[in-house]
């Protein structure tokens, strides 16, 4: 899964796609390097970032995804909107990636059920704005396991089917360093669900504070963590750099079979 922010503020790439033509031709490109699926968002959801209204959202996202509606890849829409996602759909996205697990527009759960589209729930703990502030956890692995398997619960009391429903952990939201740490380690209990998995790593600040890099000199840590995930259960890897992480999984899976 390529990601394609159309957004001024995302952390690793705010502001390089905000107009529609360049994210386009960078949907482009990732397609022709390997992405299965692309991620287009116009809302960051890096710690701290404020809410975007739901019409600029829309009008960010609608003509990225309507210009990419011929590419030879499926195209999700990362929004918590009913609104977006609506108009993300009606453009040529089949699938929503929504943070919050269908918790943060109540319209959302009964659109997915009616348009029968695939959605990914991740955990979060708390939002955006104050998720980092002091997260803690018990057993994190057995925490987002089981707020999972709820919301997986919810979303088929909602009448989504549950063949159409993937899962995430959330890596970075709402995590310190040693949670992002535990739940990598511990994908296989959340890969036992039964559902796709999906997990984003990329670039995100957890590598950097392991060696100091910025946010642009992560690749090999972002390759690393995916790499491992794939290899405990991870179906979907969301990331910014498609091409080295194609030839990482690649290579991986000649060696693994
Ligand atoms: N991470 C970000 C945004 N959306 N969606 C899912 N399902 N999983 C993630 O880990 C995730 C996400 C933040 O990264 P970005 O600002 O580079 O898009």
């Amino acid at each position: 899964m390529g990601v394609v922010n159309v957004t001024p503020d995302s952390f690793s790439d705010g502001g390089k796609y905000l107009d529609p033509e360049a994210a386009i031709a960078h949907g482009e490109e990732l397609v022709a390097q390997g992405a299965a699926i692309l991620d287009v968002g116009g809302e960051s959801t890096r710690p701290g970032a404020e809410p975007v209204p739901a019409e600029e959202e829309r009008r960010r996202v609608e003509p990225v995804i309507a210009g990419l509606a011929g590419v030879d890849a499926r195209i999700s829409v990362d929004t918590s909107k009913a609104s977006v996602a609506i108009a993300a759909l009606d453009a040529g996205a089949t699938i929503v990636n929504d943070v919050t697990a269908l918790r943060g527009d109540p319209e959302m759960a009964a659109f997915c059920a009616e348009r029968g589209c695939e959605v990914v729930l991740m955990h979060m703990a708390g939002d955006p704005r104050t998720m980092q502030a002091n997260p803690e956890y018990g057993d994190v692995v057995a925490e987002v396991r089981d707020f999972l398997a709820a919301r997986t619960a919810a979303a088929v009391a909602a009448g989504i089917d549950e063949s159409r429903i993937w899962l995430d952990p959330g890596i970075g939201f709402g995590k310190t360093d040693r949670h992002n740490f535990e739940l990598l380690r511990g994908l296989g209990e959340l890969a036992a669900l039964g559902r796709p998995l999906v997990v984003g790593t990329s670039r995100k600040g957890f590598i950097g504070r392991v060696d100091g890099s910025a946010t642009d000199e992560r690749l090999g840590g972002t390759i690393a963590t995916s790499i491992l995930a794939a290899a405990a259960g991870a179906s979907v890897l969301r990331v910014h750099d498609v091409r080295e992480m194609a030839q990482a999984l690649d290579v991986a899976s000649a060696i693994l079979g």
